[in-house]
């Protein structure tokens, strides 16, 4: 059977490649999804993904994503460091989640040195920019066997 992967972006992920390019890069949001779609139909593997900067909508998507995704590459941006609910709703959903992050949040401000998901995700990745997607997206890809 076909498998499929959610791509999903938590807040300020849709300003990517219009603000702060030092930091996040140049590439948008739209042209990171085109190369993971390209990437993962060299693979068969059917891409949906999301934005949403409201952490209920993002709560929803990986709810919905039990129905028909296989796995998640998952950047949940600043939620990564606060939030219980997408935690206990990557427990419920029993999909395997790659945390996904542009930067190292290792070598920024302290507060981004805690992650509330790492501990119920199958992964991490960051610190290689619009790369890390990819790197992502390749170890679920290994991980499903797709
Ligand atoms: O490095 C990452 O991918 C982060 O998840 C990005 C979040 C940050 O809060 C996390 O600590 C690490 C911030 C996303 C903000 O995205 C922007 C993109 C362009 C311009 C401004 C913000």
């Amino acid at each position: 059977m076909a498998r499929s992967i959610l791509v999903l972006n938590g807040p300020n992920l849709n300003l990517l490649g219009t603000r702060e390019p030092d930091v996040y890069g140049a590439t948008t949001l739209a042209e990171i999804i085109a190369g993971l779609r390209t990437r993962a139909s060299e693979h068969g593997v059917e891409l949906r993904d999301i934005q949403s900067n409201h952490e209920g909508e993002l709560v929803d998507a990986l709810h919905d994503a039990r129905d028909w995704a296989d796995g998640v590459v998952f950047n949940p941006g600043a939620y990564t460091h606060t939030s219980v609910a997408l935690r206990d709703a990557i427990s419920a959903c029993g999909l395997p989640v790659v945390e996904t992050h542009l930067s190292n949040v290792h070598a920024r401000e302290e507060f981004r040195h805690t992650s509330m998901l790492s501990a119920v995700c199958l992964g991490v990745v960051g610190g290689f920019g619009r790369h890390s997607y990819s790197l992502a997206l390749d170890g679920l890809l290994d991980h499903l066997g797709a």
